[in-house]
């Protein structure tokens, strides 16, 4: 048997007994935010399960998940090699691949760069500061008439059904220079698959790490598997179209950009490395996965607690009509105007925590942390949900109070407080999308209002039990809307 040896002076891994081939996936059960939570509780911020034979470890609270991800950044940048990982983007995905570091790098600045530059870029519409404030707010106007016009033929509606297919435009035009209609069936049930995509990809799912778990017939991998497949045969499909009418004197979109990459073969003169023309291309991938399955997520919780708090939703409102009143639709530049929206977002983050935990990272050679080795290539969970509800961070943790994140007088946002919500994780691996998450969500409920009051169905109770998984999402449920006095519905 492999046993490694503990350098001197440093301590074994606490944790909980783990039982043969099986390790401590039972523990771990179906909803491993809590009981990772639970077990940080017993075991300290640095502890290790058994997740089948394969040892992970699970970091937790603010400070040790700080020293792992920022200070000691480079040895916890790494991807481990998961079972589900070989599916996404056909292995080649820029955040689940092993990529070797290098490689990773030069993908990653690429996919920054290429993001920076077409969300920022002038839109069509002198109206707009960048076209990423221009394809949200068409969109979101857009999405109030769709709203209005599914109410007045059902009554209700379903409200992620809806807001996926406008997100997913937003970022359809910044990554592939178009949109589609609400009613266009091989986007929107794609789209509305993404469930399926993170009940296998969420950290801890025991297929990845139990190898005769894959041969027993799972329903779930099964939808996994052809949400991939769908996946990639749509991008390709697009990447094709864009490869035959490319011209590099109009470079449309972030595809364009990428495929123009290519051509140059000249990736990162400082470097050596080469990317292959599918790896660099095939970012779009990720972008586009990413772009549209977070925020989707993210708004509709927020359209849940505005229905769950509706005097939140109220004085939401009154700071919209004070501060922007009815004359003109809401822009990025006034996100600084909306203290309590931006309360009432960042809030929504930490409640939910619908991000539980990052991506799982991988040591890069053995290190240690808190005084406990950890060898190389260990598997590191970092778990943003127990950030989130710390008793050691927050006042009353488990109450929803966008108020938390506002000075004592109510009319500017506490930035102290609202560093310490976690959801686009920290370091190396943090989030390139951060920016046009954070505009994305405000303006959107900015626009969505202003014009709409949000309701539950008489009599129903709203379920928001998260549904586990790499981003969780709320049950389907049914709400209502009616239009914000003084307010036309646009197209009506
Ligand atoms: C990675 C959160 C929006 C692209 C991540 C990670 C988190 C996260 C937690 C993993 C960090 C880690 O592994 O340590 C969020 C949230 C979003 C959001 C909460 C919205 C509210 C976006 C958007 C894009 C994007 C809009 C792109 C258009 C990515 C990519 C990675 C990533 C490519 C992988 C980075 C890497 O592995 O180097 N995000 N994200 N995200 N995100 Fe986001
Ligand atoms: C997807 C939903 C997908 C990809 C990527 C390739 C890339 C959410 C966090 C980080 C974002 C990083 C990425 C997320 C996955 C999705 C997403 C879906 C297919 C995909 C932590 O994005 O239904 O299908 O193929």
């Amino acid at each position: 048997l492999m046993r490694t040896k503990i350098p001197e002076g440093l301590q074994k891994l606490p944790g909980p007994k783990p039982l043969p081939i099986i390790g401590n996936v039972l523990e771990v059960g179906n909803n491993p935010h809590l009981s990772l939570t639970a077990m940080s509780k017993c075991y300290g911020p640095v502890f290790q399960i058994q997740m089948g034979m394969r040892p992970v470890v699970v970091l937790s609270g603010n400070d040790v998940i700080r020293q792992a991800l920022i200070k000691q950044g480079e040895e916890f940048a790494g991807r481990p090699d998961l079972y589900s990982s070989k599916f996404i983007s056909d292995g080649k995905s820029l955040a689940f691949s092993t990529d070797q570091v290098g490689v990773w790098r030069a993908r990653r600045k690429l996919a920054l760069s290429a993001l920076r530059t077409f969300s920022t870029v002038q839109g069509e519409s002198s109206e707009y500061s960048c076209a990423l404030e221009e394809h949200i707010s068409k969109e979101g106007l857009y999405l109030i008439e769709r709203l209005h016009n599914v109410m007045k033929a059902d009554g209700c509606f379903d409200p992620f059904r809806h807001i996926v297919v406008s997100v997913a435009n937003v970022i359809c035009g910044i990554c592939f220079g178009r949109r589609y209609n609400h009613d266009d069936d091989e986007l929107v049930s794609l789209v509305n698959l993404s469930d399926e995509f993170g009940k296998i990809v969420g950290s801890g799912n025991p297929a990845d790490f139990i190898p005769f778990l894959r041969i027993l017939p799972s329903t779930t991998m099964k939808k996994f598997l052809d949400i991939n497949d769908r996946f990639s045969k749509l991008v390709k499909k697009i990447v094709s179209e864009h490869y035959n009418t490319f011209d590099k004197d109009n470079i449309r979109d972030i595809t364009d950009s990428l495929i123009n990459h290519c051509e140059d073969r000249k990736l990162d003169e400082n470097s050596n490395v080469q990317v292959s023309d599918e790896k660099i291309v095939g970012i779009v991938n990720d972008l586009f996965g990413a772009g549209f399955d977070t925020i989707s997520t993210a708004l509709s919780w927020g359209v849940v607690y505005l229905v769950a708090y509706p005097e939140i939703q109220e004085r939401l409102q009154r700071e919209l009509k004070e501060k922007i009143g009815t004359d003109r639709t809401p822009l990025l530049s006034d996100r600084t105007d909306l203290p309590l929206l931006e309360a009432f977002i960042l809030e929504i983050f930490r409640h939910s925590s619908f991000l539980p935990f990052t991506i799982p990272h991988c040591t890069s050679k053995d290190t240690s942390l808190n005084g406990y080795f950890i060898p190389k290539d260990t598997c590191v969970f970092v778990n943003q949900w127990q950030v989130n509800h710390d008793p050691e961070l927050w006042k009353d943790p488990s109450s929803f109070n966008p108020d938390r994140f506002l000075t004592a007088d109510g009319t500017d946002l506490n930035k102290m407080e609202g560093e310490k919500v976690l959801v686009f994780g920290l370091g190396k691996r943090r989030c390139i999308g951060e920016s046009i998450g954070r505009a994305e969500v405000f303006l959107f409920l900015a626009i969505l209002l202003q014009r709409l009051k949000f309701s539950g169905m008489p009599g129903e109770m709203l379920d928001m039990t998260p549904e586990y998984g790499l981003t969780m999402k709320h049950k389907r449920c049914m709400l209502h809307v009616t239009p914000q006095p003084g307010f036309e519905i646009p197209g009506s």
